[in-house]
């Protein structure tokens, strides 16, 4: 997603368009893609409305579309422009102001309006009076299901509160693979099953609220550099193999759709070769095919960069409109898509397919009954303002209503930042840190780094939380909100002890004589964000900092740990560091990585720190020893090579599945923290496992069903008077429209309707429907059979500590049977469940669930999920952690043992 910027840097962007638009370079892949990797042509878009649990709004929709004109059609596909709003006042007697960071066009003769796209994943951007939620890094380190989805609906309501229709969000994509890539903080964990199960409680949150979610993006956007293609290089291809796309990348988006979610934003990047904004074999064949997808595909910001091509290759709509240099009044879509269907190029019914699926997501979420218009505007905080900034000269109006939409939702976000506190260390039971006297008078503390206070500007003073001051509380670019306010450390920590000197440094000051029982603790960062800015030399991605702590936090750790005996590190991070500078030294005796806590820093962390409660977070991913224990293909950003400067760059999947602990355990490679981990102040047993066998499964799922019934669509082209700009139309100059002027769309229509001017089709383009589909589609999701209950296991969980509460997580990995035709990680996560707050002795049941797929690989040449090995031992490994897996149950005996050797 693109992001706002200021009045000036618009005009400056406008300017430097002009400028680059004088070289209309065509794009081409100046890089080879490796042998191997193909982006096979997938034609053509299957037609949506076929899904039971979609038919209504289909039907209703069909209705709606049948009596739009070509022009009604294609503005509701497309954006109104970067930064354009309002549409002219003129027009219609429903006066809205659709302000977002993406506007679609309306067919306001039949009540469809212009839809609203927002950001951001972890709250409302660019707004006031909202939450600025824990980011999903922090949220996927709960590993608390209630949460995640509790966080979901009060997103959704604080989205529709706005008047957004479209939540741009959840993020499961970047899926984490690279620990260095910009906006892996974004999402839920580097692993495909933590993403999936993320994505999908947030999307049923979100949309149980009457708001469409975005699941993104698909597919690929595993780092920052060169993401975007622009007129002079193409952007980054990850070429990703098909087990590998399966089993890891497109899971979560599998588990997205399959929870019913609306929209899907194409990623920046290619995928073998093919940009994924017009990859037909992505966008037809993996998503509205074989993942049944009913929803609508939209463009990232920016990214669509052909228009015939697009449409064929199943994009839905084209966002914010504009071509990839914004701001001129160009499009790809709107008037040019107008014209692609006269002159017979684009099919009618692939349009209507298009608008069908906008159309019918906006019933699904009862869009159409009582939700207000947007009252706020992502361009301004003023109340005032231009009602087309982007336009030369601009009305004026009102613009923000200051609606104040955040009710109780610190409680959630503020909870989910307290159960996201992950501990890695605490040698001697350093914490809980006793205050002592009542005030905590007993307890002398020293708390260093400026990461315990909030930037003293303000939590908002760098837009896009595009610099890294003060507390630490989300990344930078689009993927952020506004802090109402934030709640930082420091005055947490003070609301508990008298006793307390803040060096507001990161450099180690001089500190008086240092006692015995004096604690100090040290607060250390790490950021990323989104390529759009460069903060500190990092492009988004950590691409300068590394995996070191930021503003020299390492060495400022090493200098307390040198002087005081009892140290706590305090780690507000984007993601995994490398800790080996100090984890080991005996006076840093604990370790808390408090993630990105959003608004809610503070008294999520003191509650912990001070021992309200237990920690009970876990690494959504691993922490290795060296940057260097993973492969070189995951460790680095991909940059161009030699002479090819200006060339594609080819991101490789050569490490397959074996990514984070998948490869460490392959390895045999010890993190120094493994994923999964996470300590309490209190101990847990894990007994009296079982396991049930539910469905009695096949090496392949049962066949898939007939898809339902979709609408009919025409495939005659409308009367060129359906494209004509009413006359007297007075236009705002840069405003997308979809009309054309009678003499474009009379010229169009002939050159349609003489048939003799043939567009140059891609190899292996078809229109005719397919009846039968994938062979793993059928459902929502996939085919239905996959989300049969292959296996329950139910474990007890005790805590069996005497003096502090706490909540487990009890984490399932499958191990698939040795000898199989596949070769397979050691572990996979496949479930989890955490317990509710257990008192000392408390005791709690949880039951875990595995599906077909969970214990299936993907065959490449069947193209179907396979059970390898049906009534073979696989064993189900349960635990606290990736490398702590002591519980053994056995699907062959239906057997559980308690104490086994863990198998990493
Ligand atoms: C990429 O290429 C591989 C290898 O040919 C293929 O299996 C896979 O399906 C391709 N992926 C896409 C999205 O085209
Ligand atoms: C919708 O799906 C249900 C369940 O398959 C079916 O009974 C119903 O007839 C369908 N309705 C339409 C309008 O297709
Ligand atoms: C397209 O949408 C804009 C913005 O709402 C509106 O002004 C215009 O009238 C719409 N065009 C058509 C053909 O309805
Ligand atoms: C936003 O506020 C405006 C003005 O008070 C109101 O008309 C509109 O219905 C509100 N929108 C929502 C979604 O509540
Ligand atoms: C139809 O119009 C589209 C959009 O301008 C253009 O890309 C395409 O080449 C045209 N097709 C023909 C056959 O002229
Ligand atoms: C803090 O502790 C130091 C050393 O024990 C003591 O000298 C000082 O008076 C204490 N300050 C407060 C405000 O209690
Ligand atoms: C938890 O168990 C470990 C290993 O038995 C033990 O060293 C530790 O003291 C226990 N911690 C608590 C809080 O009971
Ligand atoms: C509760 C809250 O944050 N209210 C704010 C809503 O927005 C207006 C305008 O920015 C502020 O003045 C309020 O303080």
């Amino acid at each position: 997603m693109a992001s706002q910027f200021s009045t000036s840097v618009l005009w400056l962007t406008l300017a430097l368009s002009v400028v680059c638009n004088a070289a209309t370079v065509q794009q081409q892949p100046r890089a080879a893609v490796p042998a191997g990797y193909v982006a096979a042509p997938y034609y053509p878009t299957p037609h949506g409305g076929w899904a039971a649990s979609w038919n209504q709004s289909y039907a209703k929709a069909a209705a709606l579309v049948g009596q739009m004109t070509l022009a009604e059609k294609t503005n509701i596909t497309g954006g109104s422009g970067i930064y354009m709003g309002k549409p002219p006042l003129n027009t219609h007697s429903m006066n809205l102001y659709v302000p977002c960071v993406g506007n679609t066009g309306s067919a306001l003769r039949l009540g469809f309006p212009q839809l609203c796209l927002q950001d951001s994943a972890l709250g409302v951007a660019s707004t006031d009076n909202v939450t600025a939620f824990p980011a999903g890094i922090t949220t996927g380190a709960t590993w608390d299901k209630s949460l995640i989805y509790a966080r979901g609906v009060a997103l959704g309501k604080e989205f529709r509160g706005k008047g957004a229709n479209v939540y741009l969000g959840p993020t499961v994509g970047p899926l984490g693979r690279k620990p260095l890539g910009g906006r892996g903080w974004e999402g839920f964990g580097h692993d495909p099953v933590l993403q999936a199960v993320g994505g999908a409680l947030t999307i049923k949150g979100v949309q149980e609220q009457g708001v469409i979610a975005t699941v993104k993006h698909l597919i690929g956007n595993e780092q920052e550099m060169y993401r975007m293609y622009n007129p002079l290089q193409p952007g980054y291809s990850s070429n990703i193999d098909d087990r590998t796309l399966h089993e890891l990348y497109l899971w979560p988006f599998a588990a997205g759709v399959r929870a019913g979610v609306g929209a899907v934003m194409s990623a920046y990047n290619a995928v073998n070769g093919s940009a994924c904004s017009q990859n037909s074999y992505l966008l037809n064949g993996l998503l509205k095919d074989e993942l049944g997808f009913q929803g609508f595909v939209m463009s990232d910001w920016l990214s669509h960069m052909s228009g015939v091509g697009s449409a064929l290759a199943g994009l839905d709509m084209d966002m914010p409109g504009d071509q990839q240099i914004p701001l001129l009044g160009t499009s790809y879509w709107k008037y040019e898509l107008t014209r692609a269907v006269l002159n017979g190029s684009v099919p009618v019914d692939r349009l209507d397919d298009m608008v069908t699926r906008v159309v019918a997501a906006w019933y699904q979420m009862g869009q159409d009954a009582g939700f207000g218009p947007p009252n706020f505007s992502a361009n301004t905080h003023d109340k005032d303002g231009l009602l087309y900034p982007a336009a030369l000269i601009s009305p004026s109006g009102q613009v923000n209503w200051y609606v104040n939409v955040q009710a109780d939702h610190y409680t959630v976000a503020r909870q989910v930042a307290q159960d996201a506190v992950t501990m890695l260390k605490n040698n001697g039971s350093l914490l809980p840190l006793q205050t002592g006297t009542s005030g905590g008078g007993g307890l002398k503390l020293s708390v260093f780094g400026t990461d315990a206070q909030v930037n003293p500007d303000g939590p908002n003073a760098c837009g896009n939380r595009a610099c890294n001051v003060g507390t630490l509380g989300m990344g930078w670019g689009s993927g952020v909100a506004d802090y109402p306010y934030l709640d930082d450390p420091i005055t947490a920590i003070r609301k508990r002890v008298t006793n307390v000197t803040y060096y507001n440094t990161d450099s180690f000051p001089n500190v008086p004589a240092v006692g015995v029982d004096d604690v100090a603790v040290v607060f250390i960062t790490s950021d990323s964000g989104e390529n759009s800015f460069t903060v500190e030399g990092n492009h988004g991605d950590r691409d300068a900092s590394k995996l070191a702590a930021w503003h020299g936090g390492d060495d400022l750790v090493k200098a307390v740990a040198g002087k005081y005996s009892n140290v706590v590190v305090v780690v507000h991070t984007v993601g995994p560091l490398i800790l080996e500078s100090w984890i080991d030294l005996p006076s840093v005796r604990a370790v808390l990585f408090a993630h990105l806590p959003g608004q809610e820093a503070g008294e999520s962390l003191a509650n912990v720190l001070f021992g309200d409660v237990s920690p009970s977070g876990h690494l959504p991913y691993s922490i290795t020893k060296s940057a260097t224990d993973l492969p070189d293909s995951v460790a680095t950003i991909r940059t161009p090579v030699g002479l090819d400067l200006l060339g594609q760059v080819q991101d490789t999947y050569t490490e397959g599945l074996y990514i984070d602990y998948r490869y460490l355990n392959k390895m045999g490679t010890k993190a120094r923290f493994a994923f999964g981990h996470g300590l309490s102040y209190t101990n847990f047993t894990f007994t009296n496992a079982s396991i049930k066998s539910v469905t009695q499964l096949t090496a392949t799922p049962p066949p898939r069903g007939q898809k339902g019934a979709t609408p009919a669509y025409s495939t005659s082209i409308p009367p060129a008077s359906e494209a004509y700009q009413p006359s007297g139309f007075s236009t705002v100059w840069r405003y997308l429209y979809s009309w054309l002027s009678k003499s474009d769309a009379d010229s169009a229509y002939a050159v349609g309707a003489a048939g003799t001017s043939k567009y140059p089709y891609p190899t292996g383009y078809t229109n005719t429907q397919q009846s039968s589909g994938m062979v793993a589609g059928g459902g929502e999701g996939g085919n239905p059979a996959l989300w049969d209950t292959a296996y329950e296991i139910s474990v007890q969980v005790t805590n069996t500590g005497t003096k502090y509460s706490g909540k487990a997580v009890a984490q399932a990995y499958v191990q698939f049977p040795a000898g199989i035709a596949y070769d397979t990680p050691v572990v996979q996560l496949r479930d989890f469940e955490k317990t509710d707050t257990l008192a000392p002795g408390g005791t709690q049941t949880l039951t875990l669930t595995l599906t077909r797929k969970d214990v299936s690989v993907w065959d490449t040449t069947v193209q179907n999920w396979v059970v390898p090995g049906v009534g073979e031992r696989f064993t189900i490994w349960v635990g606290e952690a990736s490398d702590t897996l002591t519980v053994g149950c056995y699907t062959d005996s239906l057997a559980c043992q308690a104490g086994l050797q863990p198998p990493v």
